[in-house]
């Protein structure tokens, strides 16, 4: 994955926006860019799909104004081939699509491809990974959500650690030794260190890590955060 970014950690760092305090926006955003973070973690909830209702287009729209940081959004939303005109996506930015959300999951990728965004996958907890076999040529990352998604602040699914390092081997046996590998939910310091040595190379950062405390602490907070990386 192309970035500059990518240099400066051994693992890439999503910072989950649903956890920043809006009044604190464009602070946060300045110690994101100083600190190197790689990517902003959006989640995009219907009320549907998930049982919340979560940032939206307006939003993104708005951080693009505040900063050149990619976007990495999570679509927690039903039959997202049908709204992903509505996103704006970028070259550099990451798009998950979940797996659950449509019938037509070739037909989401395929409608993706335009975007020359990196494609990623996102699965549930207690979602089977043998059910990325038919899509793994057209993908380059898999967000394995380590809770159930909808809400920050939620204890991992004990299971899904687990599952990081099975689905590493499934996708090493399967040649595709370059999809990556996200972990989203939950990921403290303890457990990106675990993870990343399970085989996964993406965090999402939120309350467990990067948003501990407050503002002032946000910038240590990174900083422990991609020791515990490298
Ligand atoms: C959960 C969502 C996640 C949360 C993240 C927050 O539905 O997909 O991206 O934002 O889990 O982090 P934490 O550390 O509070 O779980
Ligand atoms: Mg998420």
């Amino acid at each position: 994955m192309s970035n500059e970014r990518k240099a400066v950690h051994k693992g890439i760092v999503s910072a989950s926006m649903m956890c920043s305090r809006l009044v604190e926006l464009q602070e946060t955003i300045k110690i994101f860019e100083n600190e190197h973070i790689d990517y902003l973690h959006i989640d995009v909830m219907d009320g549907s799909f998930v049982p919340n209702f979560g940032l939206g287009c307006d939003y993104m729209r708005g951080l693009r104004e505040l900063t050149d940081i990619p976007l990495d959004m999570h679509l927690m939303i039903s039959r997202p081939e049908q709204k992903l005109q509505w996103m704006d996506i970028r070259k550099n930015d990451v798009v998950s699509i979940h797996y659950e959300s449509t019938p037509q999951l070739q037909k989401a990728i395929d409608i993706l491809k335009n975007y020359e965004c990196k494609r990623f996958i996102a699965i549930n907890p207690a979602t089977p990974i043998f059910v990325l076999e038919e899509v793994l040529e057209h993908i380059d990352g898999i967000n394995l959500l380590m809770v159930n998604p909808g809400f920050a602040g939620q204890n991992a699914v004990p299971s899904t650690i687990h599952k990081v390092k099975k689905l590493r081997k499934f996708l090493d046996d399967s040649n595709k030794k370059n999809i990556i590998i996200e972990v989203d939910g939950n990921i403290t310091n303890e457990r990106a260190k675990m993870l990343k040595e399970y085989g996964a190379g993406m965090f999402v950062a939120g309350s467990s890590s990067l948003f501990r405390g407050n503002i002032k602490n946000y910038s240590d907070n990174i900083k422990t955060f991609i020791q515990a990386l490298n």
